[in-house]
């Protein structure tokens, strides 16, 4: 059985994906900070599924954490097949001018910081084996900037040139690089970014159909079921209501 390392399984997009290998007999690592939510989904998985998997609680800000959690995998779960840099986040919603500089960093750390640790860290182990692949959770904030959407959209930008980058570098070591980039999907993605705000997070929901963390859990699983020859690059996905950054059609 394959097994899959997973930023920021506790919520959202990286629960689905964990949620979809396991039902599709992989084995999940699935890492984030809050171990109730971590401990949670293992029970879920644990009961319906017939996958294993190994829950590890993992801030990837800190680049020391990364490096213990994954150099010290037990060493029936160091054989990697797929990393899934899923882990972060937007915080506020501010005109450049106006931002606050630890929003900023927060960003900056974990969208682009941390994709780097996990990465450095994982990708000796999928040298070495000659084989994996790397899905990068971009976004479509990463094709085009919004207003107000400044750093993060810069942080987005930054994974969308990692991803090439990634692809480049490692040729020649059967290792596959793909990023996702979802437009809006439904998530606890607008609650976290408006600092717990639940009406106005609730608010860039309505009015259509988001998508879902399935849909993009569906697609993720699709692309590892691809021949060993064909690596798919980039997959830009938004709900049907949505044209791109700027123009969503809500009723
Ligand atoms: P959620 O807020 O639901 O999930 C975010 C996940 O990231 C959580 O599991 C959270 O876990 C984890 N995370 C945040 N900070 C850290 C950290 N420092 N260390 C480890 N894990 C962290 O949002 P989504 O599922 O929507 O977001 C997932 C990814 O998808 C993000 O990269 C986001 O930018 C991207 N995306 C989201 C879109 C959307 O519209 N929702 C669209 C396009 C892309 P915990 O808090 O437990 O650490
Ligand atoms: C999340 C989608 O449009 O809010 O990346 O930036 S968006």
């Amino acid at each position: 059985m394959k097994i899959a390392f997973i930023t920021g399984a506790t919520s959202g997009i990286g629960e689905a994906i964990a949620l979809k290998f396991a039902q599709k007999d992989i084995n999940v690592i699935i890492t984030g900070r809050r171990l109730d939510k971590l401990n949670a989904l293992k029970s879920n998985i644990t009961s319906n599924t017939k996958a294993n998997i190994l829950a590890l609680k993992m801030d990837v800000t800190d680049r020391e954490s990364v490096e213990r959690v994954i150099n010290g995998l037990p060493d029936e779960w160091k054989s990697i097949d797929i990393l899934v840099n899923n882990a972060g986040l937007a915080v506020g919603l501010d005109p450049i001018q106006h931002g606050n500089p630890d929003d900023w960093e927060q960003m900056i750390d974990t969208n682009l910081k941390g994709l780097l640790y996990v990465s450095k860290a994982v990708l000796p182990l999928m040298i070495a084996r000659q084989k994996g692949h790397i899905i990068n959770i971009g976004s479509i904030a990463g094709k085009e900037v919004y207003p107000k959407g400044n750093v993060y959209c810069a942080t987005k930008h930054a994974v969308d040139a990692l991803t090439k980058s990634m692809r480049i570098d490692l040729l020649g070591n059967g290792i596959k690089v793909t990023q996702i980039a979802p437009g809006l999907v439904e998530t606890e993605f607008s609650l976290v970014r408006f600092k717990g705000d639940e009406e106005r997070a609730s608010k860039v929901y309505q009015g259509y159909k988001p998508l879902e963390g399935k849909d993009i859990a569906e697609i993720a699983f699709f692309i590892t079921t691809l021949p060993d020859h064909v690596c798919v690059n980039d997959i830009l996905m938004t709900p049907l209501a949505q044209a791109n950054s700027t123009i969503v059609d809500k009723k």
